[in-house]
């Protein structure tokens, strides 16, 4: 028999498919109804778990990293693991000031409105405005994917890059760097991709909640053919009433702080809030076969993605070449 789950992704599926305009919803009550039932199927389960801590491991091998948790696709926070990276000794908000201050910035929230078209409205803008706005509170200035290590590939070096790239498998492209600068309290609301990413806190604390893949079926995420899928659920407020399924989902939680690498494996929800000026760097990667095993409908809608389609969004999020010259160089 078919299972509450797989019938849900189905429905989602055919929605991408075949569901009208954006968001499509042609099949949304049926979606509705696996999501009821995989709730009733739920019944007797302890209800409103509390949140758990992401494990903290410090001084795992490598070979060990990878069988418990990138293979598996399960979130791990490596604990100081890049604490004598250059990056972590020596980048701060006044080295950011002094060298890149007036680099251009491009200001813009992914899930700001939520909507289902990709016209994010973007701010331009010089990093030096971004650094003022973290000094006053203001915390409509985050830097989201920024694009420091693009245009200075030569920063490359400030991390222990053949690390990072040495656990990506032969079947994994991409190598991108998307670094975040934010004043306390910015934050980027409940979603998830089809990418892996080790994310490294530079300086600041960063706080992140963790919802599994399998909770896609209570999240309701709307079908809006991007790569990008998010959900208005907010694990800090939560709307039972809206979510009802939340109420037996498992959330995880964990603390950044500066020197700690976080492995975000694909398809798992996240909701991430700096608690305190912060800069971070993600290096993602997109591994076709890890993506399947975790979620083969995310991964189908995420090659079939139209609004941008994969190899658009591809293009336009790395200017990778000139890194890559950095990379031989050495
Ligand atoms: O740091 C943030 O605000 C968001 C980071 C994030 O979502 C990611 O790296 O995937
Ligand atoms: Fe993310």
């Amino acid at each position: 028999m078919i299972n509450s789950f797989s019938k849900y992704q189905a429905w989602r599926l055919l929605d991408h498919l075949f569901g009208g305009k954006e968001p499509a919803d042609r099949f949304h009550r049926m979606r509705s109804k696996a999501s009821a039932s995989s709730i009733a199927e739920s019944n007797g389960l302890p209800e409103r778990k509390s949140v758990k801590a992401i494990p903290r491991v410090c001084g795992i091998s490598d070979r060990d990293f990878h069988h418990q948790y990138v293979k598996p696709g399960l979130p791990v926070v490596l604990e100081g693991k890049a604490m004598e990276w250059k990056c972590v000794q020596e980048w701060s908000m006044p080295w950011l000031r002094e060298n890149y201050g007036s680099d251009e910035v491009s200001i813009f929230d992914p899930l700001a409105s939520a909507s289902s078209e990709v016209q994010y409205d973007v701010e331009v803008t010089h990093l030096a405005a971004v650094l003022d706005a973290m000094e006053s509170g203001d915390t409509s200035k985050y830097s989201r994917f920024n694009r420091l290590l693009y245009d200075h590939p030569e920063l490359v070096h400030d991390f222990d890059w053949k690390w990072l790239h040495g656990l990506r498998s032969a079947w994994s492209s991409g190598k991108t760097y998307q670094v975040f600068i934010g004043g306390k309290g910015t934050r980027t609301s409940l979603h998830c991709a089809g990418e892996h990413n080790l994310f490294t806190q530079v300086e600041g604390k960063k706080h992140w909640f963790f919802i599994e893949p399998k909770a896609d079926i209570w999240l309701d995420p709307p079908v809006t053919r991007t790569p990008y899928f998010y959900s208005m659920f907010d694990p800090e407020r939560h709307d039972y009433e809206r979510y009802p399924g939340m109420e037996h989902a498992q959330v995880w939680e964990c603390l950044l702080e500066p020197g700690d690498v976080l492995f975000n494996p694909p398809f798992w929800w996240h909701q991430v809030t700096n608690m305190t000026p912060s800069i971070g760097v993600g290096f993602r990667w997109f591994d076709i076969m890890g993506n399947m095993k975790m979620n083969a409908v995310g991964t189908a809608m995420t090659l079939m993605a139209t609004n941008p389609p994969i190899w658009t969004a591809t293009k336009h999020r790395t200017d990778f070449a000139a890194i890559f010259k950095q990379m031989n160089s050495n």
